[in-house]
């Protein structure tokens, strides 16, 4: 299986460690990405790091893993709760998804505990902070060298 791992991120995480930091924390995407691409290397993953505030180009995304990916690592932020599109993008994706959330989806308000992208991801892990990402690496580096 590729060794090419996807780690998508949706609107507005660009803030991230710029604003409401008691809910998302003090670290930024970059940091994320870095520490992302320092663990890529111990787990010999290859990385495609994105953010957008625009759904096509997470849909785009997706149909490039497709061809490409081994693993998808999603955090589709507010689209989480509203696209069907994602879901049906990430349902044409044949390897393992796991969807990340920074905050605890549950403990916050209600049209956060749905989510259409947990339909189709393998696993989901919120509440953890930027961990979850790092987290969600190592299990889809597990499943790919079991593979
Ligand atoms: O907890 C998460 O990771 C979320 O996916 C983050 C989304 C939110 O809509 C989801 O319900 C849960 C929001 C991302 C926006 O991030 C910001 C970070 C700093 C400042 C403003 C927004």
């Amino acid at each position: 299986m590729s060794r090419l791992v996807f780690v998508l991120n949706g609107p507005n995480l660009n803030l991230l460690g710029k604003r409401q930091p008691h809910i998302y924390g003090h670290e930024t995407l970059a940091d994320v990405e870095r520490d992302c691409r320092e663990l890529a290397v111990e787990l010999k993953l290859e990385l495609r790091f994105h953010q957008s505030n625009r759904e096509y180009e997470i849909i785009d995304w997706i149909h490039e893993a497709r061809e490409t990916a081994g693993a998808i690592v999603i955090n589709p932020a507010a689209f989480t709760h509203t696209s069907v599109a994602i879901l049906d993008a990430l349902n044409a994706f044949d390897a393992p998804i796991v969807e990340v959330h920074i905050s605890n989806v549950h403990q916050r308000e209600e049209f956060r505990h749905r989510s259409f992208v947990s339909l189709r991801a393998d696993g989901v892990i919120a509440g953890l902070g930027t961990q979850g990402y790092l987290l969600a690496l190592r299990h889809v580096a597990r499943l790919i060298d079991a593979a």
